[in-house]
């Protein structure tokens, strides 16, 4: 079985030779082929360039021989074509200029239309496709409204996002009305990325966790949820991952999805026991058991592989991106083992 049905059987919960499996940021800074192009071109230099970005999305499936390419590029792409200015300092993370705070700030945030201001994104996705052709799954990807709009409120990201609070329990209609135009913006940007040959999308939460359950509902889950129901029509595999927030995890049903991301602080059993079974999962190794002994590592692989024993829809990866000290060998090793003792992970117990 290719890599690819792999990845869209376990997607859809159909029969699967052995567990697909790739890494979140897999196409990045632990490459040591990566960091040889970044010492050359900058970050952003990169993410326009699709010669380049797929290149660097190709390199962990050459290494790895995972079952999907993600692209390269960054949830922060679309949103800097808004109206901000987006810039990654040596040694920090990204930037937004000036930061969305008031009425006035929003008024210059304009709707772009994707194929003609993020054209590299859609190029460098046919790329990836003609790359991988039939054989590797090819993932696009983006920020759910939320956590866009922290990094848009906030202009950086930041322990608490306390701008972007505070505007969500000031002036709510506002945060709602930027929310809104943020879904429009993604729902357009996933479905060009649909179009150029896409065969999954990820909306990414990173910072859905900051909110309360209630608050969870109304600032992050009904916008992801708005943004799934306008793809449904797509056909395409719809990942959504919403981090940290395992203790109301079964809010996540409210979002139309094929497959939920579970992180690593999420019991595996449990969020099998509430998507079980008309959701597939992904997840959900402690990236940083990537930096321990194989001995330590391997009892992890073993228990997540055994928590989704005998349902076919698990995607295995990492409970959030992999660490950039990570050695590639313990990547590879990962790949392996999970390549390997997931056989026979469709058949049940009982056998
Ligand atoms: O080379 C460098 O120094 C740049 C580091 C880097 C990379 C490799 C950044 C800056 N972004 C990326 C690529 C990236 N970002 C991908 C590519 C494909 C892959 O997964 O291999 C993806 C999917 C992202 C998504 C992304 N960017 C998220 C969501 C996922 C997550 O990790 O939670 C977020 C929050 C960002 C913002 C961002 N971009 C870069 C950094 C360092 C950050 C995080 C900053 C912060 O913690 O606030």
């Amino acid at each position: 079985m290719d890599g690819r049905t792999r990845f869209l059987n376990a997607a859809r919960r159909e029969y699967v030779d052995t567990r697909p499996v790739w890494m979140m940021r897999q196409a990045g800074r632990f490459l040591p082929e990566y960091r040889a192009i970044r010492e050359k071109t900058s970050f952003l230099e990169l993410c326009a360039n699709p010669e380049l970005a797929c290149e660097v999305s190709l390199q962990p499936v050459r290494r790895f021989d995972v079952d999907a390419a993600i692209i390269f590029s960054d949830i922060l792409v679309p949103i800097a074509k808004m109206g901000q200015t987006l810039s990654f300092g040596a040694g920090h993370g990204p930037r937004l200029e000036p930061p969305i705070r008031s009425r006035d700030d929003f008024q210059k945030l304009r709707r772009i239309d994707p194929y003609t201001e993020t054209p590299e994104v859609h190029q460098t996705v046919q790329l990836v496709r003609d790359a991988v052709g039939t054989e590797k799954a090819v993932i696009g990807f983006a920020g759910a409204p939320f956590t866009l709009l922290a990094y848009m409120v906030d202009g950086a990201g930041s322990r608490g996002f306390p701008e972007t609070k505070r505007l969500l329990f000031s002036e709510p209609e506002l945060a709602h009305e930027i929310l809104a135009l943020i879904s429009d913006v993604i729902v357009d940007y996933l479905a060009m990325q649909i179009d150029a040959g896409a065969d999954a999308v990820q909306l990414f939460d990173s910072w859905a966790g900051l909110l309360s359950p209630d608050d969870f509902d109304e600032f992050a889950g009904a916008y992801a949820a708005s943004i799934m129901e306008r793809l449904a029509d797509r056909g395409t595999v719809r990942i959504y991952f919403p981090k940290s927030i395992g203790a109301y995890l079964e809010r996540a049903q409210a979002v139309p999805c094929e497959v939920v991301g579970v992180d690593w602080a999420q019991d595996l059993a449990r969020a099998r026991a509430l998507f079980e079974p008309d959701r597939a999962l992904q997840g959900n190794l402690d990236p940083t058991a990537l930096l321990g002994s194989r001995e330590q590592l391997d009892i992890r692989i073993d228990k997540m592989l055994a928590a989704t024993r005998g349902y076919a829809g698990h995607i295995v990866n990492l409970g959030h991106g992999i660490i950039p000290s990570t050695d590639p060998e313990s990547a590879l090793h990962f790949v392996r083992r999970v390549h390997e003792l997931g056989k026979g992970c469709c058949d049940s117990d009982e056998e």
